[in-house]
């Protein structure tokens, strides 16, 4: 056997527990070979990096995915069956009915214009108050969502915080991990017998609507989906819009941080609400990487990987390599003004084509939204009290401590 091919005997599942996000990118900076070889939870896997590395990566003949995902990721983030873990034709039909609910201007503006009306209303009832920005704004995201892809939902609390904890938990173990697993069992269990209530006809499903298109939803085969199948893609367009939160308080840190970007965001300039929303996506930590497996025996820059061996990107590692980006530990929104993102680049949603490869879906969906709540955050005025606003990037995924606590919160006029 070609010696390189030799996966090195010792684990990293420990070390990447303990230092998260920093793990992959301190691994690929000890080595000069193109690839990082190492082995987690016994199996042998190899870290590819770069934009060449997104290309190679995200070519369905070299990488596929229907093994990829450890069970435990799928029992809380994704889901049993969901897109995220089909490969050919069945990815390519099933992708097909996330991209035209999520994609083309009156989707997104569907769906942030509610969310926008959402936080609208919510800041009038913050006024004077202390409120947690983090879950004030999952509270408003679901809501919007939830409206806008027909799921009728009268306390938007309860459901808010089990959308947070599937994505809380998917990469702890301990309570957190089974906080996400009791969320999304009480999820799909509701979403379910919900598909179920409308092909009975005992509810109906808003024409156009989220729920509406899953339902009715044909897979490859040409069958329907089963109701556990809908529900679990019903949580995946619904989870990840309430995520966005994440971003929301990255946004509120990064205007703490730098003060003198609340002029130029609330200016009324969207083409710098959108650079501050991949600035956003870019230079905070989220999504740590993505994986799947070799689909035969591959050779990366000269460098042989063997075939069903997992292939991890480094999502985070990429987006502050000095190699792509001036100062990558700068928050600068004006490096988008300058030079547009490049899509093999910026990749905090995963790269390749998002109709037909596994790039997020929601890409357009999550600028929108930042675009659209960026701005009305700089316009609240607030106190910011006492807290530990620190962000342990050894937590997956990380966060604001202290959820970002806002005080004396004043409404813009
Ligand atoms: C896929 C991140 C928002 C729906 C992904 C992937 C990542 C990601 C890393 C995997 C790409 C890959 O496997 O190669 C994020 C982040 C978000 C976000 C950080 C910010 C909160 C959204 C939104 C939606 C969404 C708003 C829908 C409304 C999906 C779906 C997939 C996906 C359905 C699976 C695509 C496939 O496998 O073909 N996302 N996403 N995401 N995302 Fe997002
Ligand atoms: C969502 O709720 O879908 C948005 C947040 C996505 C975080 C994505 C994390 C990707 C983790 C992949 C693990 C791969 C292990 C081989």
């Amino acid at each position: 056997m070609d010696p390189r091919l030799r996966a090195p005997l010792a684990d990293s599942s420990l070390a990447l527990l303990a230092k998260g996000y920093a793990w992959l990118p301190d691994r690929r900076r000890r080595t000069t070979a193109p690839l990082v070889r190492t082995r987690l939870m016994g199996q042998p896997v190899v870290v590819l990096h770069g934009p060449d590395a997104v290309r190679f990566f995200y070519d369905e003949r070299h990488v596929e995915r229907r093994t990829a995902l450890p069970g435990p990721v799928l029992s809380t983030l994704f889901g049993h069956g969901a897109v995220h873990t089909l490969d050919g034709p069945e990815h390519r039909v099933r992708k097909e009915m996330f991209v035209s609910l999520l994609t083309g201007a009156e989707a997104v503006a569907g769906l942030v214009d509610r969310v926008a009306a959402e936080w609208d209303e919510a800041v009038e009832s913050w006024s004077g108050r202390r409120v947690v920005l983090f879950d004030e704004t999952s509270r408003v995201l679901t809501r919007g969502v939830c409206q806008w892809a027909g799921l009728v939902v009268e306390d938007a609390g309860p459901l808010a915080r089990d959308l947070v904890a599937m994505v809380d938990g998917f990469a702890s173990p301990g309570p957190r991990h089974w906080r996400a697993r009791r969320a999304r069992a009480r999820c799909e269990a509701w979403l379910g017998r919900l598909v179920e209530d409308v092909r009975a006809g005992a509810t109906t499903a808003p024409a156009g609507s989220a729920l509406e298109g899953i339902v009715r939803h044909r897979d490859a085969d040409g069958r329907l989906l089963d109701p556990h199948t809908a529900a679990v893609e019903l949580l995946n367009v619904i989870r990840p819009t309430v995520a966005v939160c994440w971003f929301v308080t990255y946004a509120a840190h990064a205007l703490r941080l730098r003060p003198d970007l609340r002029d130029r965001l609330t200016g009324d300039d969207p083409a710098y609400a959108v650079a501050f929303a991949h600035e956003l996506r870019r230079f905070y930590p989220f999504a740590p990487f993505v994986g799947g497996r070799a689909a035969t025996d591959l050779e990366w820059r000269g460098e042989p990987i063997r075939s069903g061996t997992l292939i991890l990107l480094d999502l985070y590692g990429q987006n502050h390599d000095p190699a792509l980006w001036d100062d990558p530990y700068a928050f600068e929104p004006q490096r988008f003004l300058q030079r547009p993102p490049r899509a093999a680049e910026l990749i905090p949603q995963g790269g390749g084509d998002r109709d037909t490869g596994h790039r997020c879906p929601g890409e357009d969906v999550t600028i929108a939204l930042l675009r659209a709540l960026g701005p009305r955050l700089a316009l609240l005025e607030y106190d910011v009290p006492d807290q530990d606003l620190r962000i342990p990037l050894n937590r997956m995924p990380a966060r604001v401590r202290s959820g970002f606590v806002l005080d004396a919160v004043r409404a813009p006029a």
